[in-house]
């Protein structure tokens, strides 16, 4: 049985990737760790971990306490804020991925997933069904990290047999967890707003498309990359990956089969300007063809799944 370590695991995705992974291994194999106790729910649910991503002390302390063998590091700075603190992004995001690269290339970590991002894309990208393999000249501090850390990843494999894997993630879209400082974050926000206000002001413009997926999907794409046999992982800088790519007016549109007085208004601030240079649509068949990736939520089905749980939420 594998000693798992979540890092970051407080935030978006790290939250329900533990709750995952416990129900699959078992709560006293999974740790979950972030820099704070705030996430008093999580902190609640099974062993956690005061760990500071970037302190490499920190995170070996807790490796060796726990006789981990697989981390997940969850601990990142997203694109919107990474504009605000750029040098912070780049400590954070760069620093803590050293730390559990060096651990797997000491032979203590035997497995490492680390996720990436669309971010990785830039303006010079092409916009529709993005290769794999295309150009990346990424224009956000948190994009330049997460394609620096893609060319670390597949470094430390191919030089010291790292097993890592990655993928690159679309903004993900869940009811119970907030994301915090995304560019994506419209998507998650609008359902909120629906229940509680019938009305939501969109921080991006009403056709501005992007690559989106559902909390649900994410989650198992993660669990089946991890389970997925060594040889059949052919990329180890990070697999694209895609669900669902929508506009705001889609969404909101969608929304409106169920709340039909639900109204939006558009406000684009300094996130258009990043939405702009990523990608509209991505091509994941590589992850499709090498480890079998498929989703199973499409905007409707997950604009339903929100809509029900997040009004039994603020009921
Ligand atoms: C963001 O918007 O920064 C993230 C991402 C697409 O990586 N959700």
């Amino acid at each position: 049985m594998s000693k798992i370590l979540i890092i970051g695991a407080a935030g978006q995705i790290g939250s329900e990737l533990t709750y995952k992974l416990r129900e699959l291994h078992g709560d006293d194999n999974v740790i979950a760790s972030d820099i704070t106790y705030e996430n008093t729910a999580l902190v609640n649910s099974g062993i956690f971990e005061i760990v500071d991503a970037q302190d490499q002390a920190s995170v070996r302390i807790c490796v060796d306490k726990h006789k981990i063998d697989t981390i997940y590091l969850m601990a990142a700075m997203l694109s919107a804020t990474g504009e605000k603190y750029p040098m912070k992004a780049w400590d954070l995001n760069m620093n803590s991925l050293f730390h559990v690269l060096n651990l797997a290339k000491e032979g203590i970590i035997k497995k490492v997933f680390w996720p990436s991002s669309i971010a990785v894309f830039g303006p010079t990208t092409p916009k529709v069904d993005t290769p794999q393999h295309s150009i990346m000249e990424p224009s956000t501090v948190y994009g330049i990290t997460k394609q620096a850390g893609e060319r670390w990843c597949d470094y430390y494999h191919k030089n010291y047999g790292v097993d890592v894997r990655s993928l690159r993630f679309p903004g993900i879209i869940s009811w119970k967890t907030m994301p915090g400082g995304g560019t994506t974050d419209y998507a998650v926000e609008i359902y909120h707003q629906a229940i509680l206000d019938k009305s939501y002001e969109c921080f991006l413009k009403e056709d501005t498309e992007l690559p989106m997926m559902f909390m649900d999907d994410a989650i198992n794409a993660m669990v089946e990359l991890m389970d997925a046999a060594s040889e059949t992982v052919k990329i180890r800088s990070s697999y694209n990956l895609a669900a669902i790519s929508i506009t705001p007016k889609e969404v909101s549109e969608a929304i409106k089969k169920h709340i039909p007085d639900f109204r939006i208004s558009y406000s684009p601030d300094f996130r258009q300007k990043i939405a702009d240079t990523w990608p509209k649509s991505i091509d994941d068949s590589e992850a499709r063809t090498d480890w079998g990736w498929n989703q199973k939520f499409d905007l409707d089905k997950m604009t339903e799944e929100m809509l029900k749980n997040l009004s039994e939420k603020y009921a």
